[in-house]
């Protein structure tokens, strides 16, 4: 994508423009045959191009790649697939967490200088792919294994500047290379902990904190790709982080799912669990004026036969739009707002729930 100047003479990411909910995107890695440390594969692997078949069939309009599944030297071929899918590419990400030993102690702000120069390197590597070959929308930082695992493994104040170095390292890259107006708009995704016991950044705040230890020059071309369950696992309420990005002209991208609480990374469709919380994120969303790509980062269910390969994508599209009506036929933003000013929560709690309820 690229970057324009505003009126304020201000660089700002150039977003795809969408209707809300009218394009969706995922990882390939959301559909598959699932398992892990404590549960077997359930389904069959899939080829690249039946991945992209159940994306489409499911609603998705774009997909998303880390650069272990999309090596840069298949991009191209990976890119033709993409095309005769009809799909196009909403991001693409470094995968910086398993790839190697190289980046078990981290990325951006390791104390390893090796870990920290091969993060680097990765990232430059696949925004170079993600602009000459995928002509994606943004680029996703997911801290993954960047933060601590215990007392005194890394000097704090350090890391946190590292990993703002790394960035900063990145983006003047980028710049040189491209200049801003081919420039992509780098987000950060941030999350509290897995696979580190302490992920830096852990949340929306501490991300913000990070573009805000950059040089000031680089601070524009970094944003924030905030993802449902990452917020629900830091103790946050996804929406307000929403807001906090908004408020800080930081919502780059954004990552749906859903989780049952102060849990694991559960991934779940998003609605499915909580539909309050998709009918407080999509309007939310209207409120803080988001018009890009909707992605959803959500696992299949363990109990998913070969055929629900993509039951859980499919289902976060459905209780988005199911949300999205709720939202235009049930609230009145006038009373709402009238509501909020009063300050009366009895009041707000019961609108809010005869909005979810319909009674
Ligand atoms: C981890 C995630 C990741 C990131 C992905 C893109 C596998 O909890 O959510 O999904 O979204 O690596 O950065
Ligand atoms: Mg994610």
């Amino acid at each position: 994508m690229a970057f324009k100047k505003n009126s304020a003479g201000q660089w700002v990411p150039e977003l795809p423009e969408y209707q809300l909910g009218e394009a969706f995107g995922a990882g390939v890695w959301n559909i598959g045959p699932g398992g892990g440390r404590f549960a077997p594969a359930m389904r069959p692997v899939l080829s690249l191009e039946e991945t992209l078949a159940h994306l489409k069939t499911s609603g998705l309009t774009h997909v998303e790649f880390h650069d272990t599944e999309a090596e840069p030297a298949d991009a191209e071929k990976i890119m033709t697939a993409v095309n005769n899918a009809g799909l196009k590419v909403s991001m693409c990400t470094a995968n910086l967490f398993k790839r190697g030993p190289e980046f078990a102690n981290g990325n951006f702000g390791s104390e390893v200088e090796h870990s920290r120069k091969e993060s680097v390197r990765r990232t430059q590597e696949y925004i170079r792919t993600g602009i000459e070959i995928f002509n994606a929308g943004v680029y996703v930082y997911w801290n993954s294994s960047n933060g601590f695992g215990g007392p005194l493994m890394v000097n704090y104040k350090d890391m946190f500047q590292r990993t703002a170095d790394g960035l900063n390292e990145v983006v003047a890259w980028m710049l040189k290379e491209y200049g801003p107006e081919r420039a992509l708009p780098i987000a950060i995704e941030p999350k509290p902990n897995e696979p580190v016991s302490w992920g830096v950044p852990a949340d929306c705040g501490e991300a913000l904190a990070i573009i805000g230890l950059m040089e000031p020059e680089y601070q524009p071309f970094v944003g924030t790709n905030l993802e449902t369950c990452h917020s629900l696992m830091a103790g946050k309420r996804y929406a307000a982080e929403l807001g906090l990005a908004a408020a800080a002209g930081k919502v780059f991208y954004v990552h749906l799912n859903g989780g049952t609480g102060l849990k694991f990374d559960e991934d779940l469709a998003f609605g499915d669990n909580d539909f309050g919380v998709a009918v407080e994120t999509v309007y939310t969303l209207q409120e803080v004026g988001y018009n890009g790509v909707v992605a959803i980062d959500v696992q299949p269910l363990n109990t998913d036969t070969p055929d629900q390969q993509a039951a859980s994508l499919g289902r976060s599209i459905r209780n988005f739009k199911r949300a999205q009506q709720i939202c235009t036929e049930r609230i009145d933003a006038a009373k709402l707002q009238a509501l909020r000013s009063t300050a009366n929560r009895a009041e707000l709690s019961e609108y809010f729930v005869s909005i979810v309820s319909g009674k």
